[in-house]
């Protein structure tokens, strides 16, 4: 069963959020039996909300809790195998929407508060603002700051950040939006531990989250048991589920009231968020949550349409270096030479901060490298033993001694010529330095409870910008393939070479 006390930051990713057991304070989770229409379960602030006792609603039937048009909608909708909507409920003046979502033999329904209804032309306006804006957005960066700025314009919420993940699912803030008073957060950096898998993976389903009153008081689902299965109950397709403890304590230590988070997803995996802090409790409702799903639908294609795009731009470059290369040793003979001596050379292929060529035993060296000593050690104790390509953003985490060099190669991307001769290409790139820093932040350090430290987003920087030591940017696919087209140029040509000497000696 779920238990606070066995989770701490070393095993976040045990944490069982998606049987919680609990809904926010906001609206009430009414659960019913997808055979019988009948209520099975129901979260305990059905009293405080729709004025109706909790011990009334136990196994009866779904229309006679909600409304007969809520029920017989879903009912039918169910039975026709046609998509659940949201239906409208009034209760004694008040206005509240019914949000359906299935979890196996269970229909689970969020019932909140519908909030202002939008009027459809305004709507209408908002998604078009939508549309072009992103679309007039000339690069990535550019994209994810307009994303910011709509999204507070039409939310409002205290501070708005793009967060972006790397391929280990460490984060970082690449936009921001926010009130003046507020310390800037951009460029910042997050370890991975901070949204744990079980969360990225539900984002990656639902889309959209609000957490209302970071300071609420999570209301029980009871009984705790489905009735239906004899299993707690997975609520993770629920919008209104109750918040992960650790997550509270992480947003009160931050001062945080309410938040708003939503998915921005490429080719399939979550590729970054839009994350929004407000200081004060915040609701918004199911329309504008709509709202800013389209928008990060919208963004997430143009990313696509833009990452294609860029693969295209850098590719194209490398060709024009690589054709000047090939021209470069086809008429200098000496491939060396023809590398390194004139303009482009080979460190011109792709971005790096210098490269080595290893050759017949020499080397030669380009831009801001390792000692001619390091690399030789370097090929012959570890290269050697690699594959024909090998790369890496951080050499030291598989090789120590590179730490002595990760100021010019703490990446590495290499090839082999030849498959015998330890014949090599290389490229470097420097450590990637951090230069933002938390100045003037007067926040405290992270805290000490029961022996288990909780952090702070401060302090979550500070032991991102450890475990960064000897890591550099990233080489990206468009890298790797430039460094194939080269590599198979070159064994052409001496291919080439090779033959037309043996022509010439028959
Ligand atoms: C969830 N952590 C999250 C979420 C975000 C972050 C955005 C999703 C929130 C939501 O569902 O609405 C992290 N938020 C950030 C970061 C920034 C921010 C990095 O604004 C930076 C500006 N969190 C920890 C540690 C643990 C942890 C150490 O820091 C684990 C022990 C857990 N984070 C944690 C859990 C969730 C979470 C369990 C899921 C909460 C839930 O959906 O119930």
């Amino acid at each position: 069963a779920y238990s606070e006390q066995e989770v701490n930051i070393t095993n976040c990713d045990r944490e069982p959020i998606h049987i919680i057991g609990k809904a926010q304070e906001h609206g009430v989770i009414v659960v019913c039996d997808l055979n019988s229409f009948n209520v099975s379960q129901c979260s305990e602030n059905i009293e405080t909300i729709l004025g109706i006792r909790h011990a009334d609603v136990l196994g009866k039937p779904l229309k006679e809790v909600l409304s007969k048009k809520v029920a017989k909608s879903f009912k039918k909708k169910f039975r026709n195998d046609e998509s659940l909507l949201p239906e409208k409920l009034k209760i004694e003046e008040q206005k509240f929407l019914c949000i359906p979502s299935i979890s196996g033999d269970h229909l689970i329904i969020d019932v909140e508060p519908s909030g202002k209804s939008l009027d459809p032309i305004r709507f209408q306006e908002q998604l078009t603002k939508i549309l072009t804006e992103l679309d007039e957005s000339e690069s990535i960066n550019d994209m994810c700051q307009q994303a910011a700025l709509l999204v507070k314009h039409l939310f409002d919420y205290d501070r708005i950040m793009i967060y972006k993940f790397d391929e280990e699912w460490n984060g970082e803030v690449v936009a921001e939006v926010k009130e003046p008073e507020l310390d800037s957060w951009l460029g910042l950096h997050y370890p991975a531990t901070d949204i744990p898998k079980p969360a990225r993976d539900i984002f990656l389903k639902q889309g959209v989250r609000i957490i209302s009153d970071v300071n609420y008081k999570a209301s029980p689902i009871t009984p705790e048991i489905s009735p239906i299965t004899g299993e707690p109950l997975d609520i993770s397709n629920s919008e209104l589920r109750a918040v992960s403890p650790i997550h509270i304590e992480y947003l009160q230590n931050m001062k945080v009231g309410a938040s708003l988070t939503a998915a921005i997803v490429l080719n399939g995996e979550l590729w970054g968020l839009v994350a929004c802090h407000h200081y004060s409790p915040k609701f918004i409702n199911y329309h504008q949550r709509q709202s800013c799903l389209f928008l990060t639908q919208v963004f997430s294609n143009k990313l696509a349409l833009k990452t294609t795009k860029t693969f295209l731009e850098n590719t194209a470059k490398s060709d024009e270096v690589r054709k000047k290369l090939v021209l470069q040793m086809t008429s200098i003979k000496n491939i060396e030479d023809a590398l390194y001596r004139f303009d482009p050379k080979f460190t011109d292929l792709i971005e790096c901060g210098g490269g080595a060529l290893v050759m017949d035993g020499e080397i030669y060296l380009s831009g801001e490298t390792p000692t001619k000593a390091e690399i030789r050690y370097l090929c012959d104790q570890f290269l050697a033993k690699k594959e024909v390509y090998f790369s890496t953003k951080s050499i030291s985490a598989l090789y120590p001694k590179a730490l002595d060099f990760k100021n010019t190669a703490s990446g590495i991307l290499s090839v082999q010529i030849g498959e015998q001769d330890n014949n090599f290409i290389m490229w470097f790139r420097p450590e990637a330095k951090e230069t933002v820093n938390w100045g003037g932040n007067p926040e405290k350090n992270g805290y000490v409870k029961d022996g288990i430290e909780y952090l702070t987003p401060r302090k979550s920087f500070e032991r991102w910008t450890e475990k960064v030591a000897g890591v550099a940017q990233p080489w990206e696919d468009y890298d790797l393939e430039a460094v194939g087209s080269l590599r198979e140029s070159i064994v052409h040509i001496l291919v080439k070479q090779q033959k037309d000497k043996i022509d010439s000696l028959n």
